[in-house]
């Protein structure tokens, strides 16, 4: 069976609702998804929430209900934003199901069989919200300091547990190997860098897969051990081999694993980049198993604060999207247009709803939703609202230009989008969008109906639909609803929206009916 493209994105906690940094990992993991449908290839998008450990049955506690109760209700919360922002996910997995615990069960005695795992005290310190172990060498404590998390700053606690062990150290020079031979593991190159530089010190000896059940109820029961269940993290990470199949269906894991891309934010790197590639070598996965990429992107802050649940700063996209962006026929994607056009990917971005209002009126209204706007007015009242017939293009010197940046715009993607440059690809097609609009202004059509000159008219109206039409293709990714739209006022509801076709020029059919007319961007009144 032919390898199925396989993306996956953070399985989100649910001790809080999601908010913007959960909804950008997301969106640029559909958007990535839809290219590749688009392309023709088989995809498999998975994301899901993180149900179990003990922040989530603090929070539960916190808010009086049982963790059970308490992950049913907050796991919709992410399941209809999802909905809102159009994410194309194909599996929503939940670390409570089933199907993922039983492999996570199994994985453990698989490990305890082959004598992966050491049982021994464990002391040093936690961070409850990053579910995370320190230990005093990584913490690099100095006399008279507080104690704080390497990860996120906040406080830490002081814990000695019994429990069971994977040995990290054991794999640290395979590790070191596998990201030398393999430059792409991890991206983009500041995070490669940066654990490439950390495994030039000894890793913590192990890592401890357990939490003793009288501290932490809420989590996977260890089979072989009654008084302690899986260790948060240990059971997450695994949901990426679990769904696909890992110890169950064979079949379906050869076609779906190795993971082609796994999107994540920076906070979880060494918990991608360190613990997931070990936990899959000691389960004896080769190196060819290993996932292909692991991108961990930047953070949205808001001033110098990275935006988090724990932090209390928050921004809703639910808000942003139905609120602030109220106006938008299309705000879900005038909001998914945002976060991958703001800010590269890797780098942090500062938020700011004056951001999304600047980007909404120059890119989205101004350039295209002005280009759509216009030359559909044009073509309905200077071709009887047909789409026109090309005369040969070449005649006028602006039109080659135009037609080759128009065609070429394809493979500036494929390039860009394969590497996650997303703000690059975006910024490939406003380029063509602001020079159409020249286009536009340098051919004056409006002058060569004056002039009756109705062949030059319908040569420079068919090139705008040409473009309007490539540009419909490539925004699909990005912003499905509003590429959608641009479609059906060409027209072409019966078409179906192929990448390939993006490369060919023309392919429109002279005397076509337009479709339904309306505003993409409506002005908004400051
Ligand atoms: O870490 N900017 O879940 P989580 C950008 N359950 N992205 C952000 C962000 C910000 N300010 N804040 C969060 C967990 N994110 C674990 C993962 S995976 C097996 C287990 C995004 O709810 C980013 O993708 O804390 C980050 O890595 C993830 O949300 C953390 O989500």
């Amino acid at each position: 069976m032919a390898k199925i493209f396989y993306i996956t994105t953070p399985l989100y906690y649910v001790n809080a609702s999601p908010h913007i940094g959960h909804s950008y990992t997301t969106v640029a993991a559909d958007c990535l998804a839809r290219y590749h449908r688009l392309k023709g290839e088989s995809v498999f998008f998975l994301t899901g929430t993180d149900e179990h450990g003990q922040k989530i049955e603090q929070a539960a506690a916190a808010s009086g209900k049982t963790p059970s109760v308490f992950v049913d209700e907050v796991v919709e919360r992410f399941a209809s934003l999802w909905k809102l922002l159009s994410i194309s996910h194909d599996d929503f997995v939940r670390t409570t199901q089933p199907r993922h615990t039983q492999v996570v069960q199994v994985c453990l005695t698989k490990l305890r069989q082959e004598g992966k795992l050491q049982q021994a005290s464990y002391e040093g310190w936690y961070c409850t919200p990053c579910e995370t172990f320190w230990t005093d060498e990584e913490l690099k404590l100095k006399p008279g300091t507080t104690v704080t998390c390497g990860n996120c700053g906040r406080g830490v606690e002081r814990v000695k547990e019994d429990g069971w062990y994977l040995p990290l150290r054991q794999h640290q020079d395979w590790l070191r190997g596998f990201l030398a031979s393999h430059p792409t593991f991890i991206q983009p190159q500041t995070r490669y860098n940066e654990i490439a530089s950390l495994l030039e010190q000894p890793l913590p000896e192990c890592l401890c897969i357990t939490r003793p059940r009288n501290r932490v109820a809420w989590g996977i029961s260890v089979p072989f051990s009654p008084q302690h269940v899986t260790y948060v993290w240990f059971d997450a990470l695994l949901n990426y081999v679990s769904v696909p199949g890992y110890l169950t269906d064979g079949t379906r894991f050869e076609s779906l694993w190795p993971a082609d891309a796994q999107f994540i934010g920076k906070d979880i790197l060494r918990h991608h980049a360190v613990y997931w590639p070990i936990i899959l070598h000691a389960l004896g996965l080769s190196d060819e198993q290993m996932p292909r990429t692991i991108f961990a992107h930047g953070w949205w802050k808001i001033g110098e604060q990275k935006i988090s649940k724990s932090r209390g700063n928050i921004v809703d996209p639910t808000v942003v999207v139905k609120e602030f962006l109220k106006d938008q026929p299309y705000a879900a994607d005038v909001y998914r247009y945002f976060l991958l056009r703001e800010v590269p990917f890797g780098q942090d971005g500062s938020f700011s709803e004056d951001a999304i209002a600047k980007r909404l009126s120059t890119d989205l209204a101004n350039d295209l939703g002005n280009l759509v706007h216009r030359t559909l007015s044009m073509i309905e009242r200077y071709s009887d609202g047909r789409l026109p017939q090309a005369g040969p293009v070449g005649c006028a010197v602006e039109d080659v230009p135009l037609r080759d940046e128009a065609m070429g715009l394809a493979k500036q993607l494929d390039e860009r989008l394969p590497a996650l440059d997303f703000s690059g690809a975006l910024k490939a097609v406003c380029h063509l969008i602001t020079h159409a609009n020249r286009y536009i202004e340098s051919t004056a059509p409006w002058q060569l109906a004056t002039e009756k000159d109705s062949a030059r008219l319908h040569t420079v109206l068919a090139m705008l639909a040409e473009v309007i039409r490539i540009a419909a293709i490539t925004l699909s990714p990005f912003m499905p609803s509003v590429a959608e739209a641009m479609w059906e006022q060409l027209g072409l509801q019966n078409v179906p929206r192929r990448w390939l076709d993006a490369a060919q020029w023309p392919t429109l059919t002279a005397g076509q009916p337009l479709g339904t007319r309306s505003v993409l961007f409506p002005k908004v009144s400051s």
